[in-house]
């Protein structure tokens, strides 16, 4: 890989829209990315292996947790300051944003929101910290868009909880300390659980053979009568809210995520653009790679502002559900776009390791199918328009 000059888009000035605090925050991040992402992360892709020595850096940048209270080892910041952090470690790769956001928005949001003081301090100051690695398993193999059909579930025997099932696709499942599982109670409920690792009947293969998310690990987790401890049960939260209101917190990272892959790509082709000669000129000089480039900080510039405001609804606790449904899809959407004219504009050079986009591409793929599909999240819009579910 060449060496990162990356220069971020910021065509609008949205820097004058953040704190000092936001901007010292994102410098950090972007300067760690810098340091300890780039050198090591296309061989990491091309390698299809994930670069687990990072989890120690990401927690020392604060990357865990941000939004979580600081009494739990997390960083206590606000939501535009978290936004901006994803949209850092995703201008990396999509990979480590991935790590970060399914740690924090997956793992200790819920046992933040949803787990006993018990459960809070048991796990939430190892998973700030690194020490712990935590993993989110709703998506079942016969059931990903409706996860509401999981056949997961768990019977009360008096001392402990028998939990049976596979979930599929699980992020960093392979190397997971503690799993939070959604699974069905005797009721039909839907519930949510900690598995701890080691548990007899407890399994988490991996899953190979990605062309997507190379430099992230995923794996299944079977549970084949598990004897889980009754204090590991989530106390109050019943039904799909439960998970739904942590997919909401991943999802608003993953709007923000998805602008630094966006702006990654764009800054390599501007770039390249201006020192490419071709018929005696700099392939930038050309009309139609102008209108290329024109159309991508256009767009990107939405998305910026789309994601400041959302953030800023965030902080106030107005971000609806269905608007942290739309940015994601149109930002991912977006990032993919741009992702796809910018490898043309790389010619032959845009399909290689020497430059970040295809990986970047490759990444989009997945980030466009997790956390909800974008004909999901349009069907998500589509009820918030018009009051009438289309999904089945
Ligand atoms: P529905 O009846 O609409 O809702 C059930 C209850 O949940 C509430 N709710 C939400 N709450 C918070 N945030 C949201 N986004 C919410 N959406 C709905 C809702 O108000 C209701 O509450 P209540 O009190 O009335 O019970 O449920 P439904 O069965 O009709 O499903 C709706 C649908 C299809 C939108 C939902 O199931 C969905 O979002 N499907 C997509 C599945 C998905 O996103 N899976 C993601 C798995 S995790 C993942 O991909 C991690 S990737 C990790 C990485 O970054 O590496
Ligand atoms: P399906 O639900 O089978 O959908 C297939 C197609 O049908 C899609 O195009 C979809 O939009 C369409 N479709 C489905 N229903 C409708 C409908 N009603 N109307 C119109 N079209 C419809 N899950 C977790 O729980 N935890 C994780 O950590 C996690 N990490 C992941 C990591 C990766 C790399 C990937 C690829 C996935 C991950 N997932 C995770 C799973 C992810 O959330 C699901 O893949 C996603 O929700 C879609 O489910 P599915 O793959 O079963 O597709």
């Amino acid at each position: 890989m060449p060496q990162d000059n990356y220069q971020a888009p910021d065509y609008f000035d949205i820097d004058a829209l953040l704190t000092e605090e936001q901007k010292m925050a994102r410098e950090a991040i972007r300067a760690w990315v810098k340091k300890e992402v780039s050198p090591i992360i296309e061989e990491h892709a091309q390698q299809a292996t994930f670069p687990k020595h990072l989890f120690k850096g990401l927690a020392e940048i604060g990357a865990f947790g941000p939004t979580i209270p600081t009494k739990y080892g997390g960083g206590g910041v606000d939501y535009l300051t978290y936004g901006i952090m994803m949209q850092e470690l995703e201008r990396g790769d999509s990979g480590v944003r991935s790590a970060a956001s399914v740690q924090s928005s997956l793992v200790m949001y819920p046992i933040y929101t949803h787990g006993s003081e018990e459960q809070r301090k048991k796990y939430l100051p190892k998973l700030a910290s690194g020490e712990m690695i935590g993993c989110f398993g709703l998506t079942e193999p016969n059931f990903g868009s409706n996860p509401s059909g999981m056949l997961t579930h768990f019977e009360d025997k008096g001392d402990h909880l028998l939990l049976n099932g596979t979930k599929m696709w699980i992020t960093n499942s392979p190397i997971a300390d503690v799993a939070i599982v959604w699974a069905k109670d005797e009721n039909g409920d839907i519930r949510g659980l900690t598995v701890d690792k080691g548990l007899e009947g407890f399994t988490a293969p991996e899953i190979h053979g990605k062309w997507s998310l190379r430099a992230s690990i995923t794996g299944e987790l079977v549970f084949d009568n598990v004897k889980v401890p009754k204090e590991n049960l989530f106390p109050d939260v019943k039904g799909l809210k439960g998970p739904l209101t942590c997919l909401s917190s991943a999802r608003f990272g993953i709007a923000w995520g998805a602008l630094g892959a966006a702006m990654d790509c764009y800054d390599t082709a501007l770039r390249y653009a201006k020192e490419r000669i071709q018929f005696g000129k700099p392939i930038a000089g050309f009309q139609l790679t102008q209108k290329k480039l024109a159309e991508m900080i256009t767009d990107i510039t939405k998305g910026q502002l789309l994601a400041w405001r959302l953030g800023t609804l965030k902080n106030e606790d107005k971000a609806t559900p269905a608007q942290i449904s739309m940015a994601k899809r149109d930002n991912v959407d977006m990032a993919l776009r741009v992702a796809r004219e910018c490898r043309q504009i790389l010619g032959g050079m845009g399909i290689t390791g020497e430059y970040p986009i295809m990986r970047h591409m490759m990444n989009l793929e997945s980030v466009l199918t997790y956390e909800g599909t974008h004909d999901i999240h349009l069907l998500i819009t589509g009820l918030d328009i018009t009051g009438i579910d289309a999904f089945s």
